[in-house]
């Protein structure tokens, strides 16, 4: 029986190593993942693509110029924390068929305000930049994630969270479309800079859109959100590829061209 389990694991392993994470799925246990667990799968393959992306926005780190540097930290660290609540929730998912949405908005609460720093962080590494436009985005943000939260866990409305939510997007669209930000973007900013600028904010109004429309179908429509909890995990877990490692992706673009220019 020991000796039984402890082959299946050293098989598991090996598979694991040797033929890629689909021959772990293959077995059988009632808490491992599935091939045909489309959710878990895809749980699984952007945990997988935020640790490579970790470990290339670290390593990238020393390939550009010192102003540069701490963008790419901040692109590192909102990989490595994302990949951090994936594996626990394809654990959660896994063990229980549950959507993992504690885990979810901590994760949020972590890495969204980190992303809106990059804002910031792409602006003052070639112009001056006031700290104003810092507190907003950060205000923004949290009156966005806290009120999204309030509503999911019942402790007001659902209607009332989500209004206020959308206002803190609104907020920060705004900033970045046509505050204080974009000015400066658009009369500071070298063209690497501005283009980087364009599709990080394009990120915000349409990869970010994702996340309300599943709070909408999850909450507002009238459906049980059981029913859609499987559609939209996977939804989510493809809008974070894109808005977190996306994302990453052309600030390093940015980074890299500027440094190049010396
Ligand atoms: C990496 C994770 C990201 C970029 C998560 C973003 C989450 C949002 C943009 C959530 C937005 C919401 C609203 C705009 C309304 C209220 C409900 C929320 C919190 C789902």
């Amino acid at each position: 029986m020991l000796l039984n389990r402890s082959f299946s694991k050293a098989g598991a392993l090996l598979a694991l190593g040797l033929l890629s994470p689909v021959g772990a799925m293959a077995s059988t246990g009632s808490h491992n993942l599935r091939g045909d667990d489309l959710v878990g799968v895809s749980f699984w393959v952007v945990s997988m693509a935020l640790v490579a992306a970790t470990a290339f926005f670290f390593l990238e780190i020393q390939r550009v110029s010192p102003k540069w540097k701490t963008s790419l930290t901040v692109s590192g660290l909102v990989c490595l924390v994302a990949a951090t609540h994936y594996f626990y929730m394809r654990e959660v998912w896994v063990a229980t068929g549950q959507t993992p949405t504690v885990f979810r908005y901590i994760d949020w609460l972590i890495t969204v305000p980190l992303l809106m720093v990059e804002f910031f962080l792409i602006l003052s590494a070639v112009t001056k930049v006031p700290a104003g436009v810092f507190w907003r985005l950060m205000v923004g943000t949290l009156v966005m994630l806290v009120a999204g939260y309030a509503g999911e866990a019942g402790k007001v409305g659902v209607w009332p969270a989500f209004i206020v939510g959308m206002a803190g997007w609104f907020y920060i669209i705004n900033e970045i479309y046509r505050g204080e930000a974009s000015k400066i973007n658009a009369a500071g900013a070298p063209p690497a800079v501005q283009s980087a600028f364009r599709l990080m904010r394009g990120i915000v109004v349409f990869g970010w859109a994702v996340y309300p429309i599943g709070y909408a179908f999850g909450y507002l429509l009238g459906g049980d959100p059981k029913d859609s909890a499987a559609a939209l995990n996977v939804v989510y877990n493809f809008a974070d590829f894109l808005n977190k490692i996306a994302f990453g992706v052309i600030i390093w673009t940015a980074a890299v061209s500027e440094s190049d220019k010396r």
